[in-house]
């Protein structure tokens, strides 16, 4: 008796300390995200992506369905299912924890993100329904024949590419599905469009009647009027706010070995819906960040890839602009390679790169995260040319309020001039 209340004593003070052992108040409480109309009417949305894109270019995927069910529950209630993530092209480490069927929440706080719109994780969509079905599935492609003219259209097709999904013996609908082998879908068509995410709207309302609906290949879904220069563009990117555990180890590495702070940096955050900053308000700590995109990226970029001797060159420029002496490192690239990088710089600068502090711990998409976290708080960020990891960090220091001379900066190649062009400065909107 005694021993079992000893455990659970110690029980709650490893819970109380966990709970308080970062200063920051959470900033997002749980609350019913269905909306209000009972849960009988509610639809769900669900999608996927077409598996070979990245980590932030799935986030940009995200803000364009999101947009979607926030504009289906002007005049409808629908929930947007989360899809789980699955081991990415990139995401190839291996430590103990598998790479698939990640949960959301282990990235992003998803209460921020039911502040925009309702949301629900893939899991609980498969509690709520009993049964693991879907009850329609669309897979967006193009147009066999091409276009001459852009306008837009939609229209169900056969399939133009190998289908992705069969058909088994029941007559159900097997796919994909995250991985997830028992899930299946009653109803399935290719569907080929060109269309903006806002032209889905009465498609979904009018022309379908499951209780669910998949959209396979949301990506082909475009912005179009609600892309990064409408607010509503930046309230879906400012609603997808990192995990609080990650954005924590940040910010542990930022105080301990970058002299960095909220507080200090002038770069507090507090609910994307009540928070507006002007450019200049934030200081950001005293380094410089550098994302330095390896890998594919040499392939598809070879010509605006820097060389690693030129990179360093470039990063020295700016540190000297700033009077700064740290840089921290986030990059694709190997150990071996950042520590013949970080060599190059000699004695005059000190350079730093998260290091995993326990393997089973973090995964790839953990280790992205906590990157750009880090590099949206610098005193002045160098990005790599086009590379959505980097909009994405550039994005956040629009939201956190910097000067955007700190942040619209990105690596030059060996041969192109030394004043390349620079990114395209996207205002925040609000
Ligand atoms: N931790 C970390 N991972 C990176 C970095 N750069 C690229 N990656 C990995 O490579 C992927 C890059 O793909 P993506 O997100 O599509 O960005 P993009 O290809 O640069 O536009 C990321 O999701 C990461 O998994 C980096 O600086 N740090
Ligand atoms: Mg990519």
């Amino acid at each position: 008796m005694y021993n079992t209340l000893l455990s659970v004593y110690v029980l709650l003070i490893a819970i109380f300390v966990c709970v308080y052992c970062h200063s920051d108040e959470n900033l997002y409480q749980a609350k019913d995200n269905l909306p209000v109309h009972g849960p009988n009417q509610v639809r769900y949305l669900l999608y996927d992506v077409n598996p070979g894109e990245g980590f932030n270019l799935r986030r940009d995927v995200y803000m364009r369905v999101a947009n979607l069910v926030k504009f289906l529950n002007e005049d409808e209630p629908w929930v947007l299912v989360l899809p789980p993530w699955v081991r990415l092209y990139h995401w190839r480490s291996t430590s103990l924890r598998p790479q698939n069927k990640i949960p959301w929440r282990e990235f992003f706080d998803i209460n921020s993100l039911a502040l925009h719109v309702p949301v629900m994780e893939f899991e609980d969509y498969l509690k709520k329904v009993d049964t693991p079905v879907i009850d329609e599935v669309y897979y967006l492609q193009r147009y066999k024949e091409g276009w001459s003219k852009w306008e837009e259209k939609m229209d169900i097709r056969e399939c133009v590419d190998p289908a992705r999904y069969h058909q088994d013996e029941n007559g159900n609908w097997r796919g994909r599905f995250f991985d997830y082998e028992e899930v299946y879908a009653k109803k399935f068509e290719c569907m080929s469009a060109q269309a903006y995410l806002l032209t889905f709207k009465p498609f979904l309302m009018k022309n379908t009647t499951g209780q669910s609906v998949f959209l396979d290949r949301a990506e082909t879904m475009i912005h179009g009027q609600y892309s990064e220069w409408s607010p509503e563009w930046w309230t879906a990117r400012r609603s997808m706010v990192f995990a609080k555990h990650l954005r924590d180890d940040a910010d542990w590495y930022r105080e301990t070995y970058l002299d960095s702070n909220d507080k200090k940096d002038k770069t507090k955050l507090e609910v994307w819906t009540k928070m507006k900053r002007a450019h200049g308000e934030a200081k950001g700590g005293p380094y410089v960040a550098i994302h330095l995109r390896r890998n594919d990226y040499l392939h598809a970029h070879p010509k605006e890839v820097p060389s690693y001797e030129n990179a360093v060159k470039q990063t020295i420029k700016y540190l000297k602009k700033y009077k700064i002496k740290k840089v921290y490192v986030s990059t694709d690239a190997s150990w071996d390679d950042y520590f013949k990088f970080k060599k190059m710089f000699g004695s005059d600068y000190e350079i730093f790169k998260f290091e995993k502090q326990n393997l089973t711990v973090y995964k790839d998409g953990h280790l992205s995260i906590i990157d750009q976290w880090i590099c949206a708080h610098a005193r002045v960020f160098i990005g790599s040319y086009v590379s959505t990891f980097s909009f994405r960090i550039q994005e956040e220091r629009e939201i956190l309020g910097f000067d955007q001379e700190t942040t619209f900066n990105r690596f030059c190649g060996d041969d192109e001039p030394k004043d390349c062009e620079q990114p395209t400065k996207w205002d925040i909107k609000y």
